[in-house]
């Protein structure tokens, strides 16, 4: 990776959106009242917005004048043709299914594919994911390699999935037991930590032998790319392009959430490289729930910015400054002694909330406290993935189960911020820092059953 002061940023500035800070004693308020949920805030009342980097980013001007060239025909509208013919060239996929986002992708596969009782095993997979095996009576199975799971360990694919594991967890489960294989590229839940292409191949073979679809969540393919070339022997000097076709040839088909790499606000689809059955299974329930084949739920502008940001989400210096602002902001953090997984994964950086609020234990919810304490600091949101997400409550025991880790995410939106406004966010954490002994820790007061953090409500202790 080129050192972050030895270029720009690859593009200039034509339009802004203004942004402003609240003060302090507003910040307070509008927190209580938001229940101490970051979800609750109006954005206005955000400053600096690391939620999510999907659906955030700043789209171009080649994809705006796309949206200019909408094809609003209610079927085989231009644009469905071009966003295939991009899927196609770029994942070397036939059969596209243009869905509103990545979840509704998912809901689509795993009606075709999982029933109740079923393991759906994957590296790790992202929480809508698991929230679609749950709905569906059947469970997660996360086999990501032990070092994955180490926030100190420094390894340049925490994403792989650990391979004995899987075909143990195949040989013991025949296939009416587990119906699919899911590689979530790069992996979010752990830290938008990498899979390598070895790995990827290996998980191939072993679908191949166990004869088990293998689907790639390929939400940020194109950063797993990046740190594919920049980490794995043998890659340096193939394109991001070459690399994901050759990704990509290893599975029968993906989902992608566009919102991510391929830097529209929203989208999404499911495709597969050549079962035209799948394909059709996929289509009606598709025009149940999204709408006819050539639209899915998308309209003829958004499929055409997806079918152009696809192209420019591989684009090497795009990729470059976009994974460098991270490391820039991870390495703020570094010198500000605030504990991060390392190594720093593609679109954000994962704050360790248990190493930082070390006096809180998991029952106080130590990463949801956290990212309370930077919206009241700075007006920063983030977004907490520790036992708020990734805890439940053991419908048949009644106990709380939990994750485990405790992080914070700044995920970053692409070519949206500066890199002062990462200068900010470090200033944020030395600022909470130095009072951090204060910090009690909150408890949840309301949760619904499934995916409980997007509408939680908590009280401070
Ligand atoms: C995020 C968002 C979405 C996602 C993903 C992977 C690997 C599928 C999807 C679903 C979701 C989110 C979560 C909390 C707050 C805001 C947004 N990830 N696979 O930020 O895609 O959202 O398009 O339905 O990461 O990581 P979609």
């Amino acid at each position: 990776m080129r050192s972050r002061d030895s270029y720009a940023e690859p593009y200039r500035i034509k339009m802004i959106e203004p942004i402003r800070q609240k003060d302090r004693q507003a910040r307070e308020k509008l927190i209580k009242e938001a229940y101490y949920n970051l979800f609750n805030l109006k954005a206005e009342d955000v400053y600096i917005d690391l939620l999510t980097d999907s659906g955030t980013s700043a789209m171009s001007a080649n994809q705006w004048s796309g949206m200019m060239i909408g094809d609003e025909s209610y079927a085989g509208c231009d644009n469905f043709y071009n966003l295939r013919d991009a899927i196609n060239d770029i994942f070397g996929y036939s059969y596209v299914v243009p869905t509103h986002q990545g979840r509704a992708a998912e809901n689509i596969l795993m009606s075709m594919f999982v029933d109740e009782k079923q393991d759906v095993i994957g590296n790790m997979h992202f929480d809508t994911t698991e929230g679609h095996i749950r709905l569906r009576k059947a469970n997660p199975v996360n086999l990501v390699i032990n070092e994955g799971l180490d926030p100190e360990l420094d390894h340049p694919f925490k994403g792989n999935i650990n391979l004995e594991s899987l075909e143990k967890t195949l040989q013991d489960n025949g296939p009416e037991r587990a119906p699919l294989i899911i590689m979530t590229v790069t992996c979010n839940s752990n830290g938008g930590q990498p899979v390598s292409m070895e790995n990827m191949r290996e998980v191939s073979v072993l679908a191949k032998k166990y004869k088990r679809p293998l689907i790639i969540d390929a939400a940020r393919y194109a950063e797993n790319c990046y740190f594919i070339k920049h980490r794995e022997s043998g890659y340096a000097d193939k394109s991001i392009r070459d690399i994901a076709r050759e990704m990509f040839s290893y599975a029968d088909g993906c989902t992608m959430s566009s919102k991510k790499d391929a830097l529209v606000n929203i989208g999404g689809f499911l495709a597969f490289k050549d079962n035209e059955d799948w394909y059709e299974d996929a289509v009606q329930i598709q025009i149940c729930y999204e709408g006819f084949r050539t639209y899915g739920g998308l309209a003829g502008r958004d499929l055409e910015a997806l079918a152009r940001g696809l192209y420019e989400g591989t684009e090497e210096d795009y990729l470059e400054d976009r994974i460098g602002q991270v490391y820039y902001l991870g390495g703020k953090l570094t010198e500000a002694d605030v504990p991060i997984i390392k190594p720093v994964g593609g679109h954000g950086v994962f704050v360790d909330a248990a190493r930082f609020l070390p006096h809180l234990p998991q029952t106080k919810l130590p990463a949801q406290a956290l990212a309370v304490e930077l919206y009241r600091e700075a007006g920063i949101r983030s977004i907490e993935l520790g036992t708020s997400t990734f805890g439940y409550t053991n419908p048949e025991t009644g106990e709380e189960v939990y994750p485990p880790q405790e992080l914070v995410r700044l995920a970053i939106p692409r070519r949206a911020y500066t890199d002062r406004h990462m200068d900010m966010v470090a200033k944020a954490f030395e600022g909470i820092a130095e009072r951090k002994s204060n910090i009690n820790g909150l408890k949840i007061i309301y949760q619904a059953k499934i995916l409980r953090h997007f509408t939680a409500r908590y009280e401070m202790l």
